[in-house]
């Protein structure tokens, strides 16, 4: 038998992973937030995807079962929240895949757990959820996943099953890249309200764009990295356009009156900038920007 793998975090990504895991042989666990989503759960006793189903169960944080395996899929603002309700289960040993967007919590959990195998992940699987643990797989993508400082040899069990797993040997790099572009894009969407396509049309939005985009080298250089061949900025205009009637994902956060993730994205640009003692304005502002909207929608939530 397989050992277990509990996946923290059952939004869209989550579930296709517990399918995808699942479809390899693995006995899955989805650890949900509270008995209300336990009970829609247990309606279906697994998860469905077109005509698809697959057989996954599903625990409190509270759950019987040592963790042995963990994939967090939660958005990086909540990892903390959600590690550190189960972290009394967590073997020291374990096994972690952190599929994130953004930085900062690959690292912190790394240092809750000094002696696990933490490693990384990056997706462009697109998915949704049309009703509770009913998922249209959208977009076919790939998922990168490595560990920034060991080569795993047990990565490789998780190619297989029916998603395109890819082994990287520079899941940091790659996290970095997606951090830059996301840099470049998501809060100058969110601000504006406008599509991808609208930054390389209108001129101010560009030359914002290139002076974010400038200060991300700036901090990248500090760091040792060289992200991409040529300038950020063209990489940037080039996901802009390829994606030009797209709402990116922080400004859909912000139509939905959700947490956005620029404390992982910019916030964390800004914090690794501070400690080399450089100065990034524009991204400082974005960030201001999109931490007032957050804090405005935090208020009209409360009355
Ligand atoms: O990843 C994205 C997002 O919306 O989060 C893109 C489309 C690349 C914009 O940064």
């Amino acid at each position: 038998m397989k050992q277990r793998w509990h996946i923290l975090g059952a939004g869209s990504i989550g579930c296709l992973w517990a399918c995808h895991l699942t479809e390899s042989g693995y006995p899955v666990s989805l650890i949900l937030r509270n008995q209300q989503r336990l009970t829609q759960f247990s309606e279906k006793s697994g998860i469905q995807i077109g005509n698809d189903f697959f057989a996954v169960s599903a625990e409190l944080a509270d759950g019987p079962l040592p963790i042995q395996q963990l994939l967090v899929t939660t958005k990086a603002i909540d990892t903390i929240d959600a590690f550190n309700s189960i972290r009394e289960r967590v073997a020291d040993n374990a096994r972690v895949v952190v599929l994130q967007n953004g930085m900062g919590s690959q690292q912190w959990i790394k240092a809750q757990l000094p002696n696990a195998d933490v490693t990384w992940a990056s997706t462009t699987d697109g998915a949704w959820l049309k009703s509770p643990f009913s998922l249209v797989h959208a977009g076919k993508g790939f998922t990168r996943i490595g560990s920034p400082d060991t080569n795993y040899p047990w990565l490789m069990s998780l190619d297989n099953g029916f998603l395109n797993v890819e082994i990287d040997d520079d899941i940091s790099g790659t996290l970095w890249r997606k951090l830059a572009i996301n840099c470049a894009i998501n809060p100058l969407t969110a601000v504006h309200q406008c599509k991808n396509g609208d930054l390389i049309k209108n001129p101010d939005y560009l030359a914002t764009m290139a002076a974010i985009c400038t200060e991300v080298e700036l901090v990248t250089k500090a760091e040792g990295l060289r992200l991409f061949e040529g300038p950020l900025i063209e990489q940037a205009c080039q996901v802009a356009e390829l994606t030009a009637d797209n709402f990116s994902s922080m400004l859909q956060d912000i139509r939905h009156q959700r947490t956005t993730e620029i404390s992982h994205i910019t916030g964390y640009l800004c914090d690794l900038a501070k400690q080399h003692h450089l100065r990034i304005p524009t991204n400082q502002l974005y960030l201001r920007k999109i931490e007032k909207i957050q804090d405005d929608i935090k208020l009209n939530q409360a009355f």
